[in-house]
């Protein structure tokens, strides 16, 4: 896969050369090329932002940077012969960024990263590329960044990961909580390893009692309670059919019921408390 990035900070995409992404890079299932935004000004001061139309706070990112610098590296890249690129603009404004988009990105050869500063770009920069090439417009989530330089690294790597080859077997073949499809999308409960004792502390007898059943019904367990007090949300959104008896049981100690419909929902007594 190809990634692009054209940013006003390319030393803020540093992490790219590390762990993870960087491995994946060494190996070749990456190829990352960071460019600086201000390599395509050619006034004095190397400017890329301006007053806002309308009046307002801030400072708008300029439409001709941005378009001399994609029309560049999407020129690039085709003469390279990549596959169809994406456009991939981080906004606090963008459809929200999941494990089911980090999966259909991975899929695809070659993202094209515009991560912007001040207020944004001028609106007009996506609405021509998007007449060409899919543009995503995503958000990693609802807490406001000064910039997408860090929503570039989030989806980079939650993407990388799912490149083949780049996790180890042992770590590609769980099962995440969130990858789509799965029947219950719960959070994963507490892990534990050596030594048996810390700081007064032990380790859940059932894990040390070497059945197998009884640990995954545990570890089920676990995971309810940690999804009924963390993401409430995810239970409800829930195929009814992805609860067995005994999960059931377990939601409804933790102060769950079914409605009527069947999907699970938070007990009338515990709201009002
Ligand atoms: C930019 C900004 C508009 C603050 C400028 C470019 N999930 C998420 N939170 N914040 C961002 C993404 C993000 C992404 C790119 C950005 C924020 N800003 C600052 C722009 C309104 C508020």
């Amino acid at each position: 896969m190809r990634l692009d990035v054209v940013t006003i900070f390319p030393e803020y995409l540093e992490p790219l050369n590390v762990s993870l992404v960087g491995k994946a890079r060494a190996r070749g299932s990456l190829d990352v090329h960071v460019h600086d935004l201000r390599d395509w000004t050619y006034d004095r001061h190397n400017t890329v932002d301006d007053t806002p139309y309308g009046g307002g706070p801030g400072m708008v990112m300029k439409t001709e940077p941005w378009g001399e610098a994609l029309d560049q590296v999407l020129a690039d890249g085709y003469e390279a012969g990549r596959g169809a690129p994406a456009l991939v603009v981080p906004t606090p404004s963008g459809r929200p960024f999941t494990q089911e988009l980090a999966v259909e990105l991975s899929e695809r050869p070659w993202l094209v990263f515009t991560p912007a500063r001040y207020e944004g770009i001028d609106r007009r920069v996506v609405d021509e590329y998007a007449t060409r090439m899919p543009v995503y417009e995503v958000s990693i989530g609802d807490y406001v960044l000064a910039g997408g330089e860090a929503a570039v690294l989030v989806v980079t790597e939650a993407v990388a990961r799912l490149l083949p080859g780049v996790l180890g077997n042992a770590e590609s073949h769980r099962d995440d909580s969130f990858a789509p499809g799965a029947m219950a999308n719960l959070l994963e409960g507490p892990v534990y390893t050596k030594p048996p004792r810390w700081r007064g502390r032990g380790i859940p007898d059932v894990l040390l009692s070497g059945h197998h059943g009884r640990i995954a019904r545990w570890r089920r367990d676990e995971a309810l309670r940690r999804t009924t007090a963390h993401r409430p949300d995810l239970i409800e959104r829930c195929d009814p059919a992805a609860f067995d008896k005994k999960d059931r049981e377990t939601l409804s100690i933790l102060g769950w019921a079914p409605e009527p419909g069947g999907r699970f929902w938070r007990k009338v007594e515990d709201v009002e408390e």
